[in-house]
């Protein structure tokens, strides 16, 4: 299996994930790229805007909707990710099922983006491990309706996650490969997204790479105008980027990587800012 590295992001600045859903029903994007080209032009633009990772997808998790069959999800992604590929493009493959992380392993995907962590499809650590690719194992009780009880959210979080890093590494998975998530809004309200974003580094402690993925999510609806598009979520989710990459975050998953990009930059000279000590001279 050819295995392509995601492009290293400057220093310490979080990887950008732009998501690419070839699919008629996801919540935010639905219906936007089904055709060949379309997807193409959405990833390009995502990657020239500073997307270091394109994450195509072909099954929707929203609330409600049915499992696809593998040969369905292939046949929605497989055109896509190959494309991506020969352009040179770092892919990871947002999928549940174990054959078609091999498959889009074998096209060469950099990365095995799994919101289930291996839950869906017990195949899943055995296919990872033969890859050799990394691993992002996301928080997961069920699909996104299901409604979960939790102790304090982010322990339970924290130590569901670790559990399931346990089994990979029995797998064979290398720790080093595996890429952690809170799965925000899987089984979650919004108290939990927030209380699992404000002790984010209750996670990134746990000494993963942790991923952040509350791009356009509904639990930001309160934040814009009612009824507003899911895309005016886009500067919530830009700033929640800053923050995140303020508690160590590896990387962030989102829509709107232009957004993201401009959040991640103010970031960075904040943080230079810090390091150099410097107080700018007057009128400067
Ligand atoms: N959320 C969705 C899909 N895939 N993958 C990861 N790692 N983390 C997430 O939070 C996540 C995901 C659902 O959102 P979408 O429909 O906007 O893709």
């Amino acid at each position: 299996m050819k295995a392509k590295r995601a492009r290293a992001s400057e220093a310490r600045r979080p990887a950008i994930m732009g998501i690419l859903n070839i699919t008629p029903d996801s919540f935010s994007d639905g219906g936007r790229y089904s055709r060949l080209d379309d997807a193409i032009t959405h990833a390009t633009a995502m990657v020239e805007a500073g997307a270091n990772i394109i994450d195509v997808g072909g099954e929707s998790t929203r609330p409600g909707s049915e499992r696809l069959t593998v040969d369905e999800e292939l046949r929605r992604i497989m055109p896509v990710i190959k494309e991506l590929v020969a352009r040179d493009i770092a892919v990871s493959v947002d999928t549940m099922n174990s054959a078609t992380a091999a498959a889009a392993a074998d096209a060469g995907v950099a990365m095995i983006n799994d919101v289930s962590g291996g839950l869906a499809d017990r195949e899943m650590g055995r296919i990872v491990a033969q890859t050799g690719l990394d691993y992002i194992i996301s928080h997961w009780r069920g699909p996104s309706d299901t409604k979960a009880v939790y102790r304090d959210v982010v322990r339970d979080v924290r130590e569901e996650l670790k559990h399931r890093v346990a089994e990979m590494i029995v797998w064979g998975v290398k720790p080093r490969r595996i890429i952690l998530d809170p799965g925000l809004g899987f089984a979650k309200d919004a108290e939990h997204n927030w209380q699992l974003l404000g002790r984010l580094s209750e996670l990134t402690s746990v000494g993963q790479r942790v991923l952040v993925g509350a791009s356009r999510k509904r639990f930001l609806a309160p934040l814009v105008p009612d009824d507003a598009p899911t895309a005016e979520r886009d500067a919530p989710t830009a700033v929640i980027s800053a923050l995140a990459a303020e508690s160590g975050a590896w990387g962030v998953r989102v829509h709107d990587v232009a957004a993201t990009r401009a959040a991640l930059d103010v970031w960075s000279a904040w943080n230079d800012g810090r390091r150099t000590g410097a107080a700018p001279k007057a009128g400067a």
